[in-house]
């Protein structure tokens, strides 16, 4: 049974103990295959075309790569996905924490999969880079939806900049789209000036809020009562209720006051309870309409191709400025002029000038 000369390997530590027949050398193959193959682009959009989960988290840790190598094949895969893309409704979500977006997209995530829908949450927090993703702690909340074979949960994107984070995200919901899922869940936790970059990459939005104690218009932005289409009221359970009844009441009155949307929608305020799940389905009731009314008066589409064109411009934006601040040369010479113009040795404009000539080639 011993036998002293046998090769000592990690399965083979214990005399005596040999490498149990039960692994398959086929299976051992396969393992070191995987590791040893980076998927060309064709293989992950085919994978992604297939509804292969797998293949979409793949292609999507190519998109936020900062690889610079990694780049083109992120953008192959993108071309090959975007004649599939577009066919979905894009909602967003924000709210601050605690007032229950995790809990609510998984109890309306669930109602959705319940109806033959594919559902996809993405997230947009540029607070999170550090953490890795709200969702990604959040996904003890999403324990159910998680499991789900119809929904897809990607946790934020990390970067340095909204604009980097963003554009991923947005680049990730059309993967998302070319890989079948028809309702795509934007979630922010609204830091700085995440809810419009997510608003700008969406058709319908929805702000999140609890009954507080009767002063519920305050310290709420301007901006994002105007972004909204829908204001639910969550946590309308037990003792709640009646609060949640009182400031879907005050919401209306506010919401009105707002000048006439150019979708010709008016605002709706709703209360649901993200645990009892009363309400739910009123919120994808409400969703419908304005659906159904966007796309009768093709705002749906109008809206879409002027997203598309936003962030052309924006994406260009971003790549100017990344390429600008990371070559060598210009850093050298940003950091020279910065002393020179805190020195008042030379203006901010005329440093400015010299940099961007020297870019330019000039
Ligand atoms: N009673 C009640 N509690 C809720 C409801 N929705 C969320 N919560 C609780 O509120 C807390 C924060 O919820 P979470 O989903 O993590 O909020 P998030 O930070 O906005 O994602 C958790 O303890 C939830 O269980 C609700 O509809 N009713
Ligand atoms: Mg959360």
């Amino acid at each position: 049974m011993n036998n002293p000369k046998a090769h000592k390997t990690a399965l083979h530590e214990k005399e005596g103990v040999n490498q149990p027949e039960s692994i398959s050398k086929s299976s051992i193959e396969h393992i070191t295959n995987l590791r040893r193959k980076q998927p060309s682009a064709k293989e992950l959009s085919d994978g992604i075309l297939n509804g292969d989960k797998i293949a979409l988290s793949r292609a999507i840790t190519l998109i936020e790569s900062t690889n610079p190598s990694h780049l083109e094949k992120a953008n192959e895969v993108i071309a090959t996905c975007l004649p599939h893309a577009n066919k979905s409704v894009r909602i967003g979500i924000t709210g601050v924490p605690g007032v229950g977006k995790s809990t609510f997209i998984e109890a309306f995530g669930k109602h959705l999969t319940s109806q033959g829908h594919k559902v996809a949450v993405l997230a947009v927090d540029p607070s999170s880079s550090l953490s890795h993703g709200s969702i990604l702690g959040d996904k003890t909340r999403m324990e159910e939806l998680v499991k789900d074979e119809n929904a897809y949960i990607r946790p934020s994107a990390s970067g340095d900049t909204l604009g980097g984070v963003a554009r991923k995200t947005r680049e990730a919901i059309i993967l998302c789209e070319a890989c079948g899922f028809d309702t795509i869940i934007i979630e922010t936790v609204g830091v700085g000036q995440s809810e419009t970059a997510v608003h700008s990459m969406v058709d319908f939005f929805l702000l999140l809020k609890i009954a507080g104690a009767g002063d519920e218009l305050q310290g709420i932005k301007r901006g994002i009562m105007e972004m909204a289409d829908l204001i639910v009221i969550n946590k309308a359970d037990g003792d709640n209720i009646k609060k949640a009844k009182l400031a879907k009441t005050e919401f209306n009155r506010a919401l009105h006051l707002f000048p006439a949307k150019t979708s010709g929608w008016q605002p709706k305020v709703s209360t649901c309870s993200a645990v009892t799940h009363d309400g739910i389905d009123d919120v994808w009731q409400i969703m419908n309409e304005y659906f159904s009314l966007t796309k009768e008066n093709s705002y749906f589409e109008s809206r879409r191709s002027e997203q598309n064109s936003h962030w052309l411009t924006e994406t260009i934006n971003e790549q100017l400025k990344n390429r600008f601040y990371n070559r060598p040369d210009i850093a050298e010479l940003l950091s020279q002029n910065k002393k020179a113009v805190q020195n008042n040795e030379m203006s901010p404009f005329a440093a400015a000038h010299i940099l961007l000539e020297k870019y330019f080639g000039k």
